[in-house]
């Protein structure tokens, strides 16, 4: 039997792992599945990434975070793939088997995935056949060995070749030569043409499978948002409309509704679970007298209520965007937990996610008289899937990350003293009321504007206690009011603007400050996000010529 070189080795291994992935990832897309093996491996990087990581990744790379995870993932695949195609050299039964324990270790990934149905499975395991029979065929090609065809004398024989080997197969010419009629028999080695053309064949169905593979996600979401353009039945109550004079009539401030569309996303989910509405459930259970679970359609078929909400994200910075305010469709939890008849040593409500996340909310935000919602539509559209299709939690006054679960499947009645939610256990806050806070739109920084009277406004919030006030200070002079856009309720931002009269050529700065209803002033005091909100005041620069 030949030998193997060593860049048709860890050519080998390369391509057929790129086959592996490629075919997986296409086929989970072909079965309808949202978890191939790429993307199991990713999920399980972000499980695994210190936070501070998963902060600097999100800062470099924005809304592409995700992309260059899959990407990176791949190429580390593989380079390791490349690498174990080596052993081929010395060891081939061996070699076969690393790969496929990797490929059966990758599909068991897949399976252990709490979102994962049949068809990743299936297509995952299909994947690793299609893999496995790739690195065969190129094993043949490179040195004729056929698996169990040969005694383990000709594979240790090769092995102790080997070391000789390199510099005769560098010379490239014995190829020819020994190919079609080398000393294999049929078991011959191909030429070095031969590979080539096999491992380009194997590497180009690797890459087609992925990227036809991403495709069909990209094309499938279009197909699954209409079928998702389920009509929600109209509330039993009603939101009452935004009140005239909630926008104060500045272009370039964020409307008083954020379309859902614009709204912002954050979560941990590389691909956002599809869910089937007519499989999905909701569990009500833990420490309650009778638990239940719902349907979609029975949750569609209750007292629905409408509640306008400003959802808001503990990660913010000052002046960010990461909240927006909706009108939320959907069934008071509150309702829901009665039925269920808590128990009275329960504080805290853990909400779990079909992915895994779970969220921490104190039993009391979803039992007052507050508008906490099993939420099935924003602005009168159901969820779409990054939002949370087809049901999530929101709970006014809190913080997203430990009361907003997306894709929501069971609502756990429980004690702080017993569980952690997710990002509790990354040291982030059990408990994170929303701290009152507001942002400056217009100008943006370092705009240029003219001599004169120059507008500001932007927005500030304050859920559960409401806005009380809006100040804003040019330079380093006095906190003047602003004028602050007509309350919808205490749950929602308000809008806010100010006319700063006659102001000199040269460069400013504006800052802004709000108060609550409750009487407490934005602080000035700067800090992190990490354990329960960034706060300090919003301060823009800018230039008048
Ligand atoms: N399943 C799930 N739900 C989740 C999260 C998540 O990572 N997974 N993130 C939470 C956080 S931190 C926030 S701020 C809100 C954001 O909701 P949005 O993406 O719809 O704006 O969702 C919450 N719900
Ligand atoms: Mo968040």
């Amino acid at each position: 039997m030949r030998p193997q070189t060593r860049t048709r080795a860890f050519a080998s291994g390369l391509a057929a792992t790129l086959v592996f992935l490629g075919t997986a990832d296409v086929l989970a897309r072909l079965l309808g599945a949202s978890t191939s093996p790429l993307t199991a491996v990713g999920l399980l990087v972000i499980r695994v990434m210190p936070t501070d990581l998963v902060k600097l990744a999100i800062s470099l790379f924005g809304e592409a975070d995700k992309l260059v995870l899959v990407l990176s993932v791949g190429l580390a695949g593989l380079v390791i793939g490349g690498f174990a195609g080596l052993l081929l050299r010395t060891r081939p039964r061996t070699a076969l088997l690393a790969l496929t324990a990797a490929e059966a270790a990758l599909t068991l990934l897949v399976a252990l995935r709490p979102e994962s149905g049949a068809g990743d499975v299936i297509a995952a395991a299909l994947g690793a056949v299609l893999g496995a029979f790739a690195f065969l065929l190129l094993l043949r090609a490179g040195t004729g060995y056929r698996s169990g065809g040969h005694p383990n004398s000709r594979v240790l024989r090769t092995s102790n070749r080997s070391p000789e080997d390199d510099g005769r197969d560098g010379r490239g010419g014995l190829d020819g030569r020994d190919g079609p009629a080398g000393r294999g028999g049929s078991g011959a080695p191909t030429g070095r043409r031969g590979f080539f053309t096999l491992a380009g064949a194997a590497v180009l169905v690797g890459s087609v499978g992925i990227a036809c593979g991403r495709t069909i996600t990209a094309v499938g979401k279009g197909a699954a948002e209409a079928a998702r353009r389920i009509v929600l039945p109209a509330p039993a109550v009603p939101a009452p409309a935004v009140p005239d004079g909630a926008e104060v009539g500045v272009d370039g401030v964020a409307p008083f509704t954020t379309a859902q569309e614009d709204l912002y996303r954050i979560d941990t989910a590389l691909v956002p679970p599809s869910i089937d509405p007519d499989t999905w459930e909701l569990r009500v259970d833990g420490l309650v007298e009778e638990p239940f679970t719902l349907t979609f359609d029975d949750l569609l078929a209750m007292r629905l209520e409408e509640h306008r909400i400003t959802l808001t994200c503990v990660s913010n910075p000052v002046g960010g965007d990461l909240l927006g305010t909706g009108t939320w469709t959907g069934m008071p939890i509150r309702e829901l937990l009665d039925r269920a008849g808590v128990l009275p040593e329960a504080d805290m409500v853990l909400s779990h996610s079909i992915d895994g996340f779970t969220a921490s909310t104190p039993l009391e935000a979803m039992t007052d008289d507050r508008a906490s919602l099993v939420a099935v539509g924003m602005n009168g559209e159901p969820l779409t899937e990054v939002h949370g299709f087809p049901a999530r939690l929101i709970v006014p006054g809190l913080y997203g990350f430990v009361s907003a679960t997306k894709w929501v499947t069971r609502i756990e009645v429980t004690r702080f003293d017993r569980a952690e939610a997710y990002w509790t256990q990354r040291g982030w806050d059990a408990e994170a009321p929303i701290l009152v806070a507001s942002r400056i739109d217009v100008p943006r920084g370092l705009e240029k504007m003219s001599a004169g009277d120059v507008v500001v406004a932007g927005s500030a919030w304050a859920q559960q206690h409401g806005v009380e006030s809006v100040e804003v200070r040019l330079d380093d002079g006095d906190w003047q009011s602003a004028d602050v856009g007509a309350e919808a309720n205490i749950d929602s931002w308000r809008q806010w603007r100010m006319t700063l009269a006659d102001v000199e050529p040269g460069r400013h700065s504006v800052t802004v400050r709000a108060t609550d209803r409750s009487g407490t002033v934005q602080t000035d005091e700067r800090r992190d996000p990490i354990p329960n909100s960034a706060t300090g005041h919003h301060r823009v620069e800018f230039r008048v010529e």
